[in-house]
């Protein structure tokens, strides 16, 4: 039996970290190897990647004869090949968890695009300018609404696909501008998240790596 997971970075790819979480969460074994998506052996290092993956990015699973890549399709597998835990069984709801992971993946990323997943780990993050912090107390708000009318430990009230897909968006943000009082289970999920012993694996890997810097973070 051969899976293996092409991942990332751990202080860079957060496609990969989904796709990992999602695997680890559903106990499914696989091996991983890392491709170094720095400049510049990024390219030559992608470059390799098309050779057996159309998009010629990470992540990518190969599970025996199946090539199956981008970190929706890996995470809906993993949810699949495990105990499909992590999507629930109510159908509204499930809608609900994948209308997040869907907004994640198409346009949520435009929200704060200097807040890049590699400056959740810088040591010295830049000052928000007012338009971002209106941008984040906003995405703040949202998450608590979500919350409250889940009312569960997690975003569709038990732990699912959306709480890993946002969980590199909670990263970025919470790095730079810290949730107010106001927005208490927002406060409570992000920590339960964060505590989770596979995304402690990952962050313990991610801090200890010599930091990634985007041009313009400083600057804009
Ligand atoms: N939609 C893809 C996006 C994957 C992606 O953009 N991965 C980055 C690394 S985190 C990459 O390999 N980019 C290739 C490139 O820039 O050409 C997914 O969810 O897997």
């Amino acid at each position: 039996m051969a899976r293996i997971l092409y991942s990332g970075n751990r202080n860079a790819s957060s496609w990969a970290f989904r796709a990992w979480l999602a695997l680890k969460e559903q106990s499914i074994d696989f091996e991983e190897i890392i491709i170094d998506i720095r400049r510049p052996q990024r390219w030559s290092n992608l470059a390799a990647v098309g050779d057996f993956s159309p998009p010629a990015a990470v992540p990518v699973l190969v599970d025996n004869d199946s090539v199956i890549y981008d970190s929706n399709a890996i995470m809906e597998y993993a949810n699949e090949l495990g105990d499909s835990t992590l999507l629930p069984k109510d159908l509204k709801l499930r809608a609900q968890a994948r209308a997040l992971v869907a907004w994640q993946h198409s346009t949520f990323g435009k929200v704060c695009p200097c807040l890049s997943f590699e400056s959740a780990f810088y040591k010295e993050k830049k000052l928000l300018t007012a338009n971002e912090i209106t941008a984040t107390e906003w995405v703040y708000s949202i998450w608590e609404n979500y919350l409250t009318e889940n009312n569960g430990d997690y975003l569709i009230g038990a732990f699912s696909l959306a709480d890993i897909a946002l969980l590199p968006s909670v990263l970025r943000f919470k790095s730079h501008h810290p949730v107010a009082d106001k927005f208490p289970r927002t406060i409570e999920w992000m920590q339960r998240l964060i505590n989770r012993p596979y995304v402690q694996e990952w962050l313990t890997d991610a801090y200890a790596l010599e930091p990634i810097y985007c041009e313009g973070y400083y600057s804009s």
